[in-house]
């Protein structure tokens, strides 16, 4: 029995299989987005094999950034290695015109599906496709064709690479060159600017050409590709070929599978009660991990992932704060080489830094390999003057820094990584510590220091004074820097020295971060209504709610942000700040402020960011709204699958893959829902289920030791591996356990 998700949309009862039936053209940028074969390394899009670049057929590769149009550096997309078309009668089967069309994703082997059936004359015919990237060996991806005919039918099968290219700035390959030996076909080409040789080869077995299928045959095509570029290695051309021909389809399958059973292992939280919900997170662990590099420390990862070329295949604060948390207990070393990668692209802060006036890092707004800022000056048109709009994401929206700190100081509350702490950790907090303090302004008559002139996580009020996420954040993680420095001072001081003499560090940079730390302006819960203002004088802005501001709009794609969109002067934010920090430095306010603020600033958000709804759902849970909590996940948990999010934004293309909603979800299932947390030595599990569910159960890796924890109703279940090499501290909800190997434990 299948399970309906929406329009056309439906799942399998067990929550792994999502299918969609139909051909909804609107859809199109949604679809292949969602039914995205990926692993990290490239994403391919969930198109069928006869389809083209107009309809948004792409192969996005990482590591590929270049800048081809002279404004936007992005990752390149390949030529299409998996191209396959049957005509017949000079008419091509296609998806988008065949009566019966149906497109799926087995989530569980990351194998996307599509099945269509035309009529040509008498004859009935099917197309199947079965492809998948794999989990094995990155640079691969393979895929199945099949057509079968009920009478016989001659077609003409065209099986090749297509090197028709959708880009969405500039032409990044623009001479590709196409070769073919006896059993290998090679796309080469080199991006235009950073000289990036990208080589794209594909085995193709089965009958091209014209071709008789008898009544009842059938005919196969088996494509089995790689790509590989400069980056990777020396000659691409050839290491391309050599994938491609190394296995067929079944063994490539077969060992794609075995790898995504161990990571499913690590990471599959099972939700009992309700199988949308179920199919939801595992979509969004999917998505979650094959938009992460993890296979290296070098790369980012993406706002959209590898699902097309938006946002510049690049990291933002998403990054740190939705992103990462979601590997902390399931594959730490994902989390610790996200942080590595921050540390490798230091340089490119430092220059974004020196460049702006202030000393030490300021991380990109949108970072790519080189940790340079990606993200232009201009991105925005006025939709009513056709003028564009100069917004400041990239100089005043600088929570980004405090935010990769706080996430290292997360991490390693998480982990106990020391070793982390002293060969990235600290060099990251420091140089962040130096920006911060070049940043913050003193007010000599009020003895505080205030951070002025910025963009807090609400991107429609720009050029605000002392946002109260930000201000605390900058605290928090100068409270780190001079942690550390006291740590390191007194238990690593050979690697300290080396340090302080590599970055040029002296002891009065030290004495400023605490003195910035001691001083920092943080905006409190007032004493009456227990609510914290957004940033200096936002509760003076017109208090209205988000369908007020709607109703204003003279046309359905205005800008609603800085600098005169419809929400500038009013207190309706476009995705959560208050709310943000109340998630963030969750231990910093009490429940009451919690609460009260929650109630204050959510009715006035519009949800404009997917973002939003995870970071609302945190605080939810937090004050007990368990509902209102669910109700934020599925939002969250949705938003690809149902398309409820924009693809187009001030006349700039952000469609494709939510990876921070992805990473959002994960965390509301697992440290909202389930109750996940760290205190010291030992796990903290308090769940607090929304109504809909009767059990959720997931793993946990934590300090090398691995659990299982299952709830059902009022019973929490502590199941520790037989591996581990000692026991594992729980308190469940307060209560404390120790689960010995091989043990269940009950709390
Ligand atoms: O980082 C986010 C930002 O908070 C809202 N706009 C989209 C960005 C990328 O997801």
């Amino acid at each position: 029995m299948s399970v309906p998700l929406g329009p056309g949309l439906t799942c399998d009862e067990a929550g792994w299989l999502l299918v969609e039936r139909g051909w909804d053209p609107d859809r199109s940028v949604a679809a292949g987005s969602n039914f995205l074969c990926g692993n990290g390394y490239l994403g391919y899009r969930g198109t069928t094999p006869e389809q083209g670049p107009d309809e948004f057929v792409a192969l996005v590769v990482s590591d590929t950034y270049d800048c081809a149009d002279g404004h936007w550096r992005e990752l390149t997309t390949a030529p299409n290695p998996l191209f396959v078309a049957a005509v017949v009668d000079g008419e091509t089967l296609a998806a988008r015109s065949a009566p019966e069309v149906e497109t799926s994703l087995d989530l569980r082997t990351g194998t996307f599906g599509a099945r269509f059936r035309s009529r040509v004359d008498e004859a009935e015919l099917v197309v199947e496709v079965e492809r998948f990237a794999s989990a094995d060996d990155l640079h691969v991806l393979a895929q199945r064709w099949t057509l079968r005919a009920d009478a016989e039918v001659t077609v003409e099968v065209d099986a090749r690479i297509d090197d028709r290219i959708w880009s969405l700035n500039g032409e990044h390959l623009p001479d590709v060159h196409l070769a073919a030996d006896d059993t290998v076909l090679t796309a080469t080409g080199t991006t235009v600017e950073s000289g990036v040789e990208v080589a794209v080869a594909a085995r193709v077995v089965g009958p091209t050409g014209a071709v008789t299928v008898p009544a009842g045959g059938e005919i196969v095509i088996e494509t089995t590709a790689a790509v590989v570029s400069s980056n990777d290695v020396d000659d691409p051309s050839a290491e391309a070929r050599r994938r491609a021909g190394a296995a067929g389809y079944d063994e490539r399958a077969e060992a794609s599978a075995a790898r995504w059973a161990e990571i499913w292992a690590a990471m599959d939280v099972t939700v009992e009660g309700d199988v949308a919900d179920q199919v939801g997170l595992r979509f969004s662990a999917y998505h979650n991990r094959i938009c992460t590099p993890a296979h290296t420390d070098r790369l980012p990862i993406g706002a959209r992932g590898l699902s097309c070329q938006a946002y510049q295949g690049a990291a933002f604060w998403d990054q740190e704060v939705y992103n990462l948390p979601a590997f902390l207990f399931t594959e730490p070393e994902i989390a610790r080489s996200t942080l590595v990668y921050r540390h490798r692209t230091l340089d490119g802060a430092r220059r974004k830094a020196a460049r702006l006036g202030y000393d030490g890092a300021f991380f990109a707004w949108i970072s790519g390999d080189t940790g340079d800022e990606l993200c232009p000056d201009v991105f925005f048109t006025d939709v009513l003057t056709g003028r564009p709009i100069r917004n400041h994401f990239n100089d005043w929206q600088m929570h980004v820094a405090p935010d990769v700190v706080t996430m290292i100081e997360r991490y390693l509350d998480v982990t106990s990584d020391e070793r982390f702490l002293v060969d990235h950790g600290a060099e990251l907090a420091f140089e962040v510590a130096r920006f911060l303090h070049s940043f913050v302004r003193y007010d000599e008559w009020r003895g505080v220091y205030h951070c002025i002139r910025l963009l807090g996580p609400d991107e429609w009020h720009e050029n605000v004074d002392d946002n109260a996420f930000t201000n605390h954040q900058v605290r928090k993680a100068l409270a780190f820097a001079v942690e550390t420095h006291e740590r390191l001072t007194a238990d690593h001081p050979d690697a300290l020295a080396e340090l302080t003499d590599r970055i040029g560090l002296r002891p009065e940079e030290v004495d400023g971060w605490r003195r910035v730390r001691d001083r920092m302006l943080l905006p409190q819960p007032d004493d009456d209504t227990d609510l914290i203002e957004q940033f200096a004088g936002f509760f003076e802005l017109e208090d209205v709610r988000p369908d007020e501001v709607r109703s204003r709009l003279l046309d359905p794609g205005e800008y609603w942000g800085w600098p005169n969109g419809v929400a500038v002067a009013t207190q309706v934010s476009k995705q959560p700040d208050v709310v943000m920090l109340l998630w963030q430095q969750a231990d910093a306010f009490g429940d009451d402020v919690a609460r009260a603020n929650y109630e204050y600033y959510e009715p006035r958000c519009a949800h404009g960011s997917t973002l939003s709804h995870a970071a609302h759902g945190m605080v939810a849970v937090r004050i007990g709204e368990i509902e209102r909590a669910h109700d934020h996940f599925r939002r969250t948990a949705m938003v690809d699958l149902l398309n409820t999010a924009h693809a187009v934004v001030g006349g700039t293309f952000i469609g494709g893959i939510h990876t921070a909603a992805c990473g959002g979800t994960y965390q509301l299932a697992v440290n909202g829902f389930g109750g996940l947390d760290v205190d010291g030595d030992r796990l903290t599990i308090d769940p607090q289920l929304p109504a809909a569910w009767s059990g959720l159960s997931y793993p946990v890796r934590w300090r090398g030791l691995g659990l299982r924890v299952r709830i059902t109703g009022d019973a929490i279940e502590i199941t520790a591996d037989h591996a581990n090499d000692a026991s594992v501290r729980v308190a469940v909800r307060g209560v404390e356990l120790d689960v010995a190997p091989g043990a269940t434990a009950s709390g």
